[in-house]
């Protein structure tokens, strides 16, 4: 049933409990669709006019269909208190420690997603509506003790694996969705309310990127232009045609099929993305961004740069 859904690949560690729920809910949505379908074809032939020439104003003395429902209930109530309660509790009560976590607001906008981190003493510093300009999208007043090492960033999320990440989330005008398909979060940012959501990443871009790679046939039209290619193609004359990582291109395409080779490994560039699952207004399918999932090395390193950046 989960390879039917079409289920994306799972990077979070509350994903594959959310992913047996949709599949056992999507069970019990086919034994009713085939159940009741059946029934309702039996009674279109046990009532039959033929059958049944004279009205019947007493109707049916059959329990089955009571039971039926009976049944059906019973599934549904143990469904939502043994399953999906306790998930969801899990979400919003079983908040981890920031200490222990990654914290980040993202602030939603027509149509970009500005994250903001606290830098290096991990205290948010004071930001403003009245100091918000299109190049201080979130704004932070720097005169703040607190705010002088924030970072932030635009349509880009980085946050480290393996470690739970808290996102406090708003909006400035309309309502959003905050949604990480592959980290199996999606969160409505609404103006005026900030509201926290936590999950914990388990798989790298990096890993990710590599668990979604299939075969491309290099006959095929290259469409799309966030495919990168995940080996390194060499020429006959050892030149190199392709290194891994490059950007998939036409002329790419047209070259490595040149030189004899047939198909070749591709993947997306960017495998994750934050989606706006809320249609915002005209620029909404442009309200994407960019998650980059890291080792903590990696997330430590790109701190670091973005904290020298401040200091120019
Ligand atoms: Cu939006």
């Amino acid at each position: 049933m989960k390879e039917l859904l079409g289920l994306p690949i799972d990077a979070s560690a509350h994903g594959p409990e959310l992913d047996s729920l949709t599949v056992i809910v999507h069970w019990l949505m086919l034994v009713l669709f085939v159940g009741w379908g059946l029934y309702f074809l039996y009674t279109l032939f046990r009532f039959r006019q033929s059958r049944n020439p004279v009205a019947n104003y007493h109707g049916t003395k059959s329990k089955i269909s009571t039971y039926g429902e009976v049944a059906v209930a019973i599934v549904e109530i143990v469904l939502i208190v043994g399953f999906a309660v306790p998930l969801w509790s899990q979400r919003v009560d079983d908040f981890p420690d920031e200490k222990d976590a990654t914290v980040i607001r993202v602030v939603a906008e027509q149509f970009a997603w500005n994250a903001h981190y606290a830098g290096k003493d991990g205290i948010f510093g004071r930001t403003d509506i009245k100091l918000v300009t299109a190049e201080n999208p979130l704004g932070i007043d720097r005169e703040d003790p607190d705010a002088k090492d924030d970072i932030f960033t635009i349509n880009n999320l980085n946050f480290p694996v393996n470690k739970p990440v808290i996102i406090y989330l708003s909006s400035k005008d309309v309502i959003h969705s905050f949604g990480l398909p592959l980290f199996r979060v999606k969160q409505d940012a609404i103006p005026g309310e900030r509201i926290p959501l936590w999950f914990i990443p388990t798989m790298t871009s990096d890993e990710i990127r590599e668990s979604m790679t299939w075969e491309m046939s290099t006959s095929d039209t290259v469409r799309y232009q966030n495919l990168a290619v995940m080996d390194n193609y060499i020429g006959t004359d050892s030149t190199v045609l392709a290194s891994k990582r490059d950007f998939l291109t036409q002329e790419t395409m047209d070259l490595l099929k040149q030189t004899g080779i047939e198909s070749i490994k591709v993947s997306m560039d960017v495998p994750t993305e934050i989606a706006c699952a809320q249609l915002c207004g005209l620029g909404h399918f442009r309200m994407r961004g960019s998650v980059n999932s890291m080792t903590q090395q990696g997330f430590d390193e790109w701190l670091e740069v973005e904290a020298s950046y401040l200091q120019q």
